[in-house]
């Protein structure tokens, strides 16, 4: 989609520093990291977020949730890690295109700000 970031480093157009990439997805390094591992995983299709998610779409973010162990694990992200959905203005998603945020390498805290 024209004027999206993400469609953009998904088409290597924006470049990025990627961590991962097959036909369908790129995972690459966070622009500001709120730790000290933060990677986000994008499906390379246009999806602007979780509410536009269609029928269609099952076997690709089958194969993200299926995908994200393997990333963490290759970031040596033995000691667990957080997945996080920003979805939508209350929970300040900034980019419009669904992704997939790892972040590890530091204790976390709950409730999440
Ligand atoms: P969110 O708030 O969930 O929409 O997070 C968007 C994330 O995307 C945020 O942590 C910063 C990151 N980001 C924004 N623009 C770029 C970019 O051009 N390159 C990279 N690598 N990350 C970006």
């Amino acid at each position: 989609m024209a004027d999206c970031i993400f469609c953009g480093i998904a088409n290597h157009e924006i470049p990025s520093n990627t961590a991962y990439e097959d036909d369908n997805i790129i995972c690459f390094h966070d622009l500001e990291p709120q730790a000290p591992v933060h990677v986000l995983v994008v499906p390379k299709k246009h999806i602007a977020c979780l509410d536009d998610l269609k029928e269609e779409d099952r076997g690709l973010i089958a194969d993200i949730m299926l995908k994200i162990p393997e990333i963490a694990a290759d970031l040596g992200l033995e000691n667990g890690y957080r997945v996080v959905i920003n979805n939508g203005e209350d929970a300040f998603q900034t980019v419009k295109h669904l992704h997939f945020h790892i972040l590890g390498k530091r204790k976390m805290t709950w409730p999440p700000g």
